[in-house]
């Protein structure tokens, strides 16, 4: 009798989760999660540790039922343009079809971000030739907003190379802004019909605070990181991420999918491990974060496992902040 998930607790334990991303398709949640890896190689600040290569999604008919892994989805060796580390991906659905959008890097080293496509939510997933022409970077995630205008939001620090492409080329020793110039803010691109490429070329979203002044890259407990996010929340877009080195997911709201966000608080404090990773969905009436930790592991920061909680607003649209493991 396989196990049925609870609050808290690894989705699985089968395989190492992480990265979570979270839909409802067809009525069950759908989560499409980074595949962690178990290896000996080297872990440094450009993310080597992070080698995974392949996606398998997962599913939960609802709260009372377990968690099924629907084996692999996509491998690295089917995705013509990339060569290695398949990170955090997300999926979305429009005409009639499912998109997975996933980052790897290229064969230059440098990361970019493909999709694959499925008449199935689990996959199997077949990817396109090359990757988005004009992508960069990790993290992508999806709305598909009421009016059916589709946007990808990306972008990741260190090893997701964001601070490298502040010119519109790729340097590969450039250096993130001085702690008091204004703090990078994740790229976001509206996406063609087809879902296949960017409209316009990405613009930069701001995140200021709540004197309309930019978030500077010094203040570590609110700067954007990694891990972009965006649900709607009556009618208002909620982008949320990770900070990184403070090891916290906070949010912004705004009342325009591009932007700008004005910074509101922390919904997720520091889980274990390094690394943490979020998504926020609503399913049957109730709102829920999805979120990583590497408690399966015993802290390995590159075996992590895939975790839920309820996520609860207060009256003014803020977010309750969670500790995951507060008694
Ligand atoms: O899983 C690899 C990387 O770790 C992700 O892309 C980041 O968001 C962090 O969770």
């Amino acid at each position: 009798m396989k196990k049925i998930v609870k609050p808290n607790e690894p989705l699985v334990e089968h395989i190492y989760t992480a990265d979570p991303s979270a839909h409802v398709f067809e009525g069950k949640l759908y989560i499409y999660p980074s595949h962690d890896i178990d290896h000996d190689g080297p872990t440094n600040d450009n993310g080597d540790q992070y080698a995974m290569e392949d996606y398998h999604i997962l599913s939960i008919d609802n709260f009372n039922s377990p968690c099924v892994d629907n084996g692999e989805a996509l491998h690295l060796r089917d995705v013509p343009w990339a060569s290695k580390q398949m990170w955090a991906p997300d999926a979305a659905f429009k005409n009639n079809k499912y998109y997975l959008f996933f980052p790897a890097r290229d064969k230059d080293d440098i990361f970019r971000i493909g999709v694959a496509t499925s008449s199935n939510p689990a996959g199997p997933f077949q990817a396109e030739e090359n990757y988005i022409p004009g992508s960069f970077s990790i993290d992508p995630a999806v709305l598909v907003d009421d009016d059916n205008r589709a946007y990808v939001y990306f972008g990741g620090l260190w090893g997701g190379q964001l601070e490298k492409w502040q010119t519109g080329t790729f340097i590969p020793d450039a250096e993130g802004p001085a702690p008091s110039e204004p703090a990078l803010g994740p790229m976001a691109a509206e996406l063609t019909e087809d879902m296949l490429s960017f409209k316009d070329k990405p613009q930069e979203i701001s995140i200021v605070d709540e004197d309309g002044k930019p978030i500077l890259a010094g203040d570590e407990e609110r700067r954007y990181f990694e891990g972009p996010w965006v649900h709607k929340y009556n009618g208002k877009y909620y982008l949320s991420y990770s900070t990184g080195t403070t090891h916290s997911i906070v949010y912004g709201i705004s009342e325009n999918p591009l932007g700008p966000y004005v910074f509101k608080g922390k919904i997720l404090s520091p889980v274990i491990g390094w690394t943490t990773h979020h998504s926020i969905v609503s399913f049957e009436d109730k709102w829920y974060l999805f979120y990583h930790d590497c408690s399966l592991s015993d802290g390995v920061d590159h075996k992590r496992c895939v975790k839920y909680t309820e996520l609860k607003y207060n009256e003014d649209g803020t977010i309750q902040t969670i500790d995951p493991y507060s008694k």
